[in-house]
Parts: structure tokens; C-alpha cells; sequence
């Protein structure tokens, strides 16, 4: 396949979240036919979903790859599992780490197992100021500007924790 690039959230809001999405960097970093290009900031958002569970870290992540969508997925999975996420029974709740394909170049997919652009994105505050901090000028595949959701998404208590730099990650 050819060089896609993919933008992929990252969030988790147990054991040590931050740590989590450290972790989750190295592990994206070393996985073969992918490469990390650059990252956000950490920043720390309110549960979407019940509100009785801890805030979240989230992030964003651009990578480029050689990988099939379906292959992506699979590796993303297995840094998961590998980071102690336990899919458990509820909706919507607490979990160590989540890994979700948020754009893969222009490509839509809709298949039982993945959808992307991933759903909801465009209104969750904690994926759109992470992604314009790294794309500030990205078109969406339907045609619409990030900065044009940006405007109609409120941050809702967003913040940054963790300036990109401040990673012990050297790209
Ligand atoms: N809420 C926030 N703030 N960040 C997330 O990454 C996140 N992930 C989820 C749900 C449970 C929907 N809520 C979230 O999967």
C-alpha cells in the first residue's frame, strides 16, 4: 500500500494515565512499516460518557505507514491488550488505553470492525485541540476545515498537562 498518513487519538484515565500515553508512543514507534511524525501535547479533559469515572489523558498522534487499515488496527489492538485494557462489559467507561484511528489520509471506511473517520470525532473537544495542534490546516475528508469544527466545539474544561516537548520521546 502506498505511504498513507493516519492521525490516531490516544486516551486512557487509569493507572497513571500519562504514563500510558508515554508508554503508547514507544510502543507506536516501534512497530515496523510505521513511522511517528509528530505528537501532541497531553491535555486533560472530562469523562464524555458517566461522569463517575477519573478525567482523561488524551493526545494525538501522525503517522505514516505502509500498513492496510485492517493491519493498523490489529497492531494498535495489541498495544492495548499489551497495556492492560481489559474491554469491559459498560459503555463508555474507564479503561487504562484507548488507540483509535481518527483519519487515514482521505480514505472512508465502514466495515463491522472499523470506521473512519472515526465517529463522533468532530465534536469531541479532546480529539479536535490535540489534532490543530499538530494539523492546524487539515481538510476533512468530507471537505469541511478542523478550524471550522473547532469554532463550534466548546473545550469544556480542556487543558494541557504536558507540553509535546516535554515527552522523553526523541522522533
Ligand atoms: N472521554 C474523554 N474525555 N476522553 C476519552 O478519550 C474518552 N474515551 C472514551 C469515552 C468513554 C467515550 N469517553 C472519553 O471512550
Amino acid at each position: 500500500m502506498a505511504t498513507e498518513q493516519v492521525f490516531i487519538g490516544l486516551g486512557a484515565n487509569l493507572n497513571e494515565p500519562r504514563q500510558q500515553i508515554i508508554d503508547a508512543l514507544e510502543c507506536i514507534k516501534r512497530v515496523s512499516q510505521l513511522s511517528l511524525i509528530r505528537y501532541s501535547s497531553l491535555y486533560g479533559s472530562k469523562p464524555l460518557g458517566p461522569q463517575e469515572q477519573p478525567d482523561y489523558v488524551n493526545a494525538v498522534a501522525l503517522i505514516e505507514t505502509t500498513l492496510e487499515p485492517i493491519e493498523l488496527l490489529r497492531a494498535l489492538q495489541a498495544i492495548e491488550k499489551h497495556q492492560g485494557r481489559v474491554r469491559k462489559a459498560q459503555r463508555w467507561g474507564a479503561r487504562t488505553l484507548d488507540l483509535d484511528i481518527i483519519l487515514f489520509g482521505q480514505l472512508l471506511i465502514e466495515t463491522e470492525e472499523l470506521t473512519v473517520p472515526h465517529y463522533h470525532f468532530h465534536q469531541r473537544e479532546f480529539v479536535l485541540y490535540p489534532l490543530a495542534e499538530i494539523a492546524p490546516n487539515l481538510i476533512l475528508p468530507d471537505g469541511r476545515s478542523l478550524q471550522s469544527l473547532i469554532k463550534k466545539t466548546s473545550r469544556n474544561g480542556l487543558t494541557v498537562l504536558q507540553e509535546g516537548a516535554g515527552l522523553p520521546i526523541t522522533l
